[in-house]
């Protein structure tokens, strides 16, 4: 059994890279299992692989680290039901310390997986983190350090929204930085470029060489406590409620963005099925095909640098203003909002 685990910061792509990958291997016969992971309880991740039958399961409020116990379950179950041969298993974007925490109790406690650690980061992000130029707070980024710094396999994402010369710079500062690990350029929707990723976490043998970080658990439980979470379900409701719905996203990426609060994922699924994604360098509305619809479910996953109270206060002020101005009525379904609390992992390995 292979075990391929993938951090990395909020919205660099993991979902994606998994949802792709599946699609690919299944393709190619082979039983694959999915594990998602985030500190809320209504996800639209998990959500987007039950809708097309990608056989996958989620470890819910918390990180892997600090539910070890329900990840192992996790993939007990995936084995025993649909015998996967392949597990993707992602952390939740503020995670960090897989090694010491997930990855060492993995290869100690299952003996008979062969498990890979790949780091995602957005390559437009990580452009600014490197040259000092992002505005999240410190201790956030200390997050997004740490994760580039204690994989091997660092996969710099979304490559075909960069320039060239862009690129060649980002692999400048790169070199200089993390010259001693194997940096994948990629663009996950492009099939070649995907399995090079494939082929390189496959033919990962070091991972049981890999070094638990030395980390400041105080800060790295800052970072956390910075970003506020908010999973929002809802009903939009009127004539043409998908174009309802897409001003409703856009109203909220737009309040988002004026109060200054950066994004780490704001994500949206729609009626189960259409996701989407602001991260943070979106700079795009979405557009939605509007078929005719008299109802919508909307799903709402924010992860950004802000408190639970103002971002609770921001949806219901978009939920207003779209009332106000258009034909629709938004119902407000189950709703969480909260900050990660400290990481208490159950094994910690050095
Ligand atoms: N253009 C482009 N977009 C990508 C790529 N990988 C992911 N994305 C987009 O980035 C956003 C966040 O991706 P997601 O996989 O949900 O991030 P996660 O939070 O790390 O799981 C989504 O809108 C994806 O479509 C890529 O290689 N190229
Ligand atoms: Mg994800």
């Amino acid at each position: 059994m292979k075990i391929h685990l993938l951090s990395g910061f909020l919205g660099s792509g993991k979902t994606t890279a998994i949802h792709q990958a599946a699609r690919q291997l299944i393709q190619a016969g082979q039983k694959i299992g999915v594990i998602t992971n985030d500190q809320g309880m209504i996800l639209v991740d998990h959500g987007l692989f039950k809708n097309q039958d990608i056989p996958s399961r989620q470890v819910i409020n918390g990180c892997f680290c600090c539910n070890y116990q329900d990840l192992d379950n996790n993939i007990q179950a995936l084995l025993e039901e649909y015998q996967a041969e392949v597990i993707f298993a992602e952390s939740v974007g503020s995670c960090t310390d897989i090694v010491a925490t997930v990855l060492k109790p993995l290869l100690l406690y299952r003996p008979d997986a062969v498990v890979s650690l790949s780091t995602f980061a957005d390559v437009r992000l990580l452009q600014l983190v490197l040259k000092d130029a992002v505005s999240f707070d410190e201790t956030i980024l200390y997050i997004f350090k740490k994760q580039l710094e204690e994989a091997k396999i660092i996969v710099v994402n979304k490559i075909d929204l960069i320039s060239a010369e862009v690129l060649q710079n980002v692999q400048q500062l790169i070199q200089e930085k993390y010259g001693d690990k194997i940096v994948l350029y990629q663009n996950t929707f492009d099939p070649e470029s995907l399995k090079n990723w494939l082929e390189t976490i496959d033919a990962d043998s070091r991972a049981a060489k890999l070094e638990s970080l030395q980390i400041d658990y105080d800060t790295y439980a800052q970072g956390e406590a910075r970003l506020a979470w908010l999973d929002q379900s809802m009903e939009v409701t009127g004539e043409n409620a998908l174009q309802g719905t897409e001003y409703l996203i856009n109203e909220i990426y737009h309040k988002t963005v004026a109060q200054g609060y950066n994004i780490g994922h704001l994500k949206f699924l729609i009626d189960g099925e259409t996701k989407v994604s602001f991260t943070n360098n979106t700079q795009v509305e979405a557009q939605l095909n509007i078929l005719p619809k008299s109802s919508v479910n909307l799903l709402l996953n924010m992860r950004v640098e802000s408190t639970p109270e103002e971002i609770q206060h921001l949806i219901r002020e978009a939920c207003k203003t779209i009332e106000n101005q258009y034909d629709y009525k938004l119902l407000l379904h189950q709703e969480a909002a909260f900050q990660p609390g400290y990481p208490k992992p159950v094994f910690r390995m050095s």
